[in-house]
């Protein structure tokens, strides 16, 4: 059987047109343009930067992690390479993924360096949106450090346009900093419970360090340190850091506002809160003793009050070690080392970078109609603030049918604007007839119980009465706008109605973080 060629030519960009055809329309035309369908670009303005400076922002433009405007456009992938770990963490089983980065309950492919720098360049060449590539476990990438640099060492010579990403529990950083330098090893992300050891001792049981086992609190004391250390050094060198910790309630909950401050003075330059994944299935010891994770409500109030000068990232999507895809689908499974050994892969630079060209045109032009219609509000005073439920496939735009939807995005809206402030994981509505009430009832209006209005491209009647019955608007008349601009339009609109006594506005309830193994569509 002839190996499949892969050719990026004949993939359709976020507006549809085929690469081949703008490639065409490059040679004619280098200026700016307008793009989209408000087609408000700006010339040159680099949608989203922000404050940020021209080399921060040349590190995290197309970064889906550290750039929450860009994780609608890119995409990242892993590659499971590391399989040993050098401390245990009570969330974590090792039968699964890595749960630092991860998300329990599917087994990864393990893959030598050599497999994996195929597979970058399989998924590269199908995915031209795809920019980062990340070793998040299953393990430990610095518990196995050969593995980890090799990889690395093999994808910059054949995928140089591609940025290198690594997490780590922490443990053996500092000994590998320079070589992280080295490798230009842009990206790195440390996962951070504590800074204090008896609480520490609460969520390690045991590190191996030096040959030897450490237990309870000396253990937590080591990992600590060398965890600030590493962290200290890398941030020395101008590499940009992101602080992972999982918000554990009653063990850490308050101590993280207490964290945060400590990796802030550190450098970081972005921390990531994430939801306690505890159920008895995963077979970890929180799973297993009963340890709740945080309802949404409560993971947003910490969040929000961690929030100052250091950015928060709430779009982390806990990615399995072999994720693959934009941060909230999961393309790996068409990604098999069966599959990649037998593509015949053509890296196409050219290619990749004017796909990628016509994401930027596409984000200008988003960035510019949510300002346009920020304008609108101008003088705009209200304390209200709601929350709105958004089903989309990506590109900023409300794009998904609510029976197809997986996740939904949540934005609050305020006078200040739309802000994303998480995500959602549901079940599918949608499952050829069976179980349409359940899903709906036990997860997706638990889910966005906190919402005031669903935006979806499409719905039918029956959800739409059920979800007006649980309080919630659920929207169709946004379908393929872009996100911000029309939480922005509906947030207006809301007010209007509140000041003409068609709707009381009055505080919703919390909502539900998923529990759970994620299944993909
Ligand atoms: Fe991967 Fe992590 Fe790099 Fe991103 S994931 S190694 S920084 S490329 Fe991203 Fe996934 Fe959250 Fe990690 S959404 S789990 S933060
Ligand atoms: Fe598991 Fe990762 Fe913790 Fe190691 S660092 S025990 S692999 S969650």
């Amino acid at each position: 059987m002839a190996s499949p060629i892969i050719s990026l030519s004949s993939i359709a960009t976020p507006g549809g047109a085929k690469l081949d055809e703008i490639m065409q329309q490059k040679a004619e035309h280098q200026g700016c343009g307008t793009s989209g369908g408000s087609g408000k670009a700006s010339c040159g303005s680099g949608a989203g930067q922000g404050d940020l400076s021209p080399e921060v922002w040349e590190k995290v433009k197309n970064h889906p992690c550290y750039s929450e405007e860009a994780h609608h456009h890119y995409a990242r992938m892993h590659v499971a390479v590391a399989p040993a770990c050098n401390i245990q963490c009570n969330y974590c089983n090792r039968k699964y993924d890595c749960a630092n980065e991860s998300r329990p309950g599917v087994v990864s492919e393990k893959l030598t360096p050599e497999q994996a720098a195929k597979k970058v360049l399989a998924v590269a060449s199908t995915i031209p949106q795809m920019t980062v590539l990340g070793i998040a476990g299953p393990g430990d990438p610095l518990a196995n450090p050969e593995k980890t640099f090799k990889t690395f060492e093999l994808i910059a010579k054949t995928a140089p346009d591609i940025k290198l990403c690594l997490s780590t529990n922490g443990l053996m950083l500092p000994d590998h900093v320079d070589t992280i330098q080295s490798f230009n090893v842009d990206h790195v992300t440390i996962t951070i419970n504590m800074v204090d050891p008896d609480i520490g001792a609460q969520i390690y049981p045991w590190i191996f360090y030096k040959n030897k086992r450490y237990k309870g609190r000396e253990a937590a004391q080591i990992l600590s340190e060398r965890q600030l250390q590493g962290l200290e050094m890398l941030t020395e060198r101008g590499i940009l850091c992101k602080v992972n910790s999982v918000m554990i309630p009653g063990i850490n909950d308050q101590h993280l506002v207490e964290v945060n401050r400590a990796v802030k003075s550190r450098g970081a330059f972005l921390h990531n809160i994430m939801p306690l994944i505890s159920a008895p299935e995963h077979g970890t010891v929180f799973g297993l003793n009963g340890q709740r994770g945080p309802s949404a409500q409560e993971l947003k109030a910490l969040q929000d009050s961690c929030e100052g000068e250091m950015n928060m990232m709430r779009h982390c999507r806990q990615c399995r070690a072999d994720a693959v895809g934009l941060l909230g689908e999961d393309r790996s499974a068409e990604f098999t080392t069966e599959n990649v050994m037998a593509m015949e892969v053509e890296y196409d630079l050219e290619s990749r970078q004017a796909y990628q060209a016509v994401v930027e045109q596409e984000r200008q032009a988003k960035s510019a109609a949510k300002q346009a219609e920020l304008e609108t509000m101008a003088g705009e005073q209200s304390d209200v603030k709601i929350l709105v439920a958004v089903a989309t496939k990506g590109s900023g735009r409300i794009n998904e049918h609510f029976g197809h939807a997986t996740e939904f995005q949540i934005y609050e809206a305020s006078t200040a604007g739309a802000k994303f402030v998480g995500h959602r994981r549901v079940d599918l509505y949608c499952q050829g007839g069976y179980g349409e009430e359940e899903a709906l009832e036990s997860t997706i209006i638990r889910a966005i119980n906190d919402c005031a209005a669903v935006f979806v491209a499409k719905i039918g009647g029956c959800p739409k009465a059920s979800l007006q019955g649980a309080g919630i608007d659920a929207v169709d008349r946004y379908a393929f706008e872009y996100i911000e601009q029309s939480v922005i339009a509906y947030y207006r609109d809301y007010l209007e109605q509140i000041r003409s006594g068609a709707i009381v506005h009055g505080q919703r309830g919390d909502a539900e973080i998923r529990q759970g193994a994620y299944v993909a569509a």
